[in-house]
């Protein structure tokens, strides 16, 4: 069975209950933002394309309430981030905030360090339900909860979104040290209810694509459980050989670079596997936006197609997949009324992302329960709403 996703009131409930326990206080303010789950356009956002992801059901929840001192104090007992932790420092100085131990707080204090207004201090308790180092954007969930959690504790709301998804990333590229895309933040912060969002990671346009014509198809996340082994060097590793084929084009990004700039590359000498990181962007840009074009026609089965060939291309040509989500990926594919199944995220582990009819999603859990060697956990994906502010009742 598909894992039951606890509802925003209930992580909520949660999170006002270890406050109250904490700090014998109740909180006054309340936030939340999504994970998400990208559908296609992989390795595309650093490189200026094309990404159609969703927000999630899974949320990370802050609550909390000025505390009238120079300190925040903020209690994290998401398992999700890491066992219980308490963390205090002081905000009247944000210039002196650094990065270092517990590594989760470095999210936190990337956004304080650079929200546009003076921090006064504040008791929070963070509570996620985002599985952590998935690829569905435990860090970005935690990044834009605190700048939303930021925007109600001082009244200084962001008026342009995007604004709001660059500070984070900022946060995520300063302060944790992971030279991510844009994708994770934009869609932390618009994701629409019902909606996928098309987002031109060159101009930061979106667009919001409605998903409520899918009716008798789903969305299956499958989590492999396998660690992200690697991730992080070969993420960079591979942001570089993009960046370096740019380069040796003289274009910004590969965003201007079109197929036929492969045979430039090739008489430049640029080795096998540039071209083959190029070729992966290049083809997976077009890809994207014809999978929007399909969802919009209501073109199911090509959108399977594409997620088919986004997988088979990042296995052989971007080469972030694994053993681990190659089995689950070509476990689903047998499955009758599976229409594709790729990697999401950055690969090397983490989760793959289905698109099934809704009769089928009990057979491939047990397909795969059967095949697969590791423990897999298993999500159902529906398209929710970016970061907000709740009451505290
Ligand atoms: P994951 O590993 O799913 O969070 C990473 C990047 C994204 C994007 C994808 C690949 C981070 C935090 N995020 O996603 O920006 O580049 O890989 O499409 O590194």
């Amino acid at each position: 069975m598909a894992q039951v996703i606890p509802t925003i009131d209930q992580v909520k409930a949660e999170a006002m209950e270890i406050f109250r326990k904490e700090f014998g206080d109740d909180p006054d303010i309340c936030v939340f933002a999504p994970g998400r789950v990208n559908l296609i356009g992989e390795h595309t956002d650093y490189n200026e394309g094309f990404v159609l992801p969703m927000a999630l059901p899974m949320v990370t929840i802050i609550v909390g309430k000025v505390n009238g001192n120079k300190n925040c104090t903020i209690v994290s007992t998401s398992k999700s981030i890491t066992t219980t932790s308490k963390l205090e420092f002081d905000v009247s100085d944000r210039s002196k905030i650094a990065p270092g131990e517990p590594k989760w707080a470095n999210y936190v204090k990337g956004c304080i360090a650079y929200f546009p207004a003076d921090v006064p201090g504040f008791n929070a308790v963070i509570v996620s339900t985002v599985p952590m180092g998935s690829g569905l954007s435990s860090s970005a969930a935690l990044e834009v909860a605190t700048y939303t959690f930021l925007e109600a504790l001082t009244g200084v709301e962001c008026k342009d979104p995007r604004d709001k998804a660059l500070v984070c990333q900022k946060a995520e590229h300063e302060f944790a040290n992971v030279p991510c895309g844009i994708m994770d933040q934009f869609i932390s912060v618009m994701g629409k209810q019902g909606h996928a969002l098309l987002l031109d990671c060159r101009d930061l346009s979106v667009t919001q694509i409605p998903m409520d014509g899918i009716d008798d198809y789903v969305f299956l996340i499958t989590n492999s459980n396998s660690p992200h082994k690697l991730s992080s060097s070969a993420f960079r590793e591979r942001r570089d050989a993009c960046f370096e084929a740019a380069k040796m084009l003289g274009k910004k990004s590969l965003r201007e670079v079109t197929l036929d700039d492969l045979e430039v590359l090739k008489k430049q000498g640029a080795s096998e596997i540039i071209l083959k990181r190029v070729g992966h962007v290049i083809n997976e840009n077009s890809r994207t936006l014809a999978a929007t074009a399909a969802f919009q026609a209501g073109d199911y089965i090509k959108v399977g197609e594409l997620m088919n060939e986004s997988h088979d291309s990042l296995r052989d040509n971007y080469e972030v997949s694994s053993n681990e989500l190659d089995t689950l990926v070509n476990t689903a594919r047998k499955i009758p009324g599976v229409l594709g199944s790729r990697l999401t995220g950055a690969g090397f582990g983490g989760c793959t992302i289905t698109f099934l009819k809704k009769d089928s999603v009990d057979l491939v859990i047990a397909a795969i329960n059967k095949s697969y060697s590791g423990t897999a956990s298993f999500y159902i994906a529906s398209p929710s709403v970016g970061t907000g502010k709740l009451d505290c009742k």
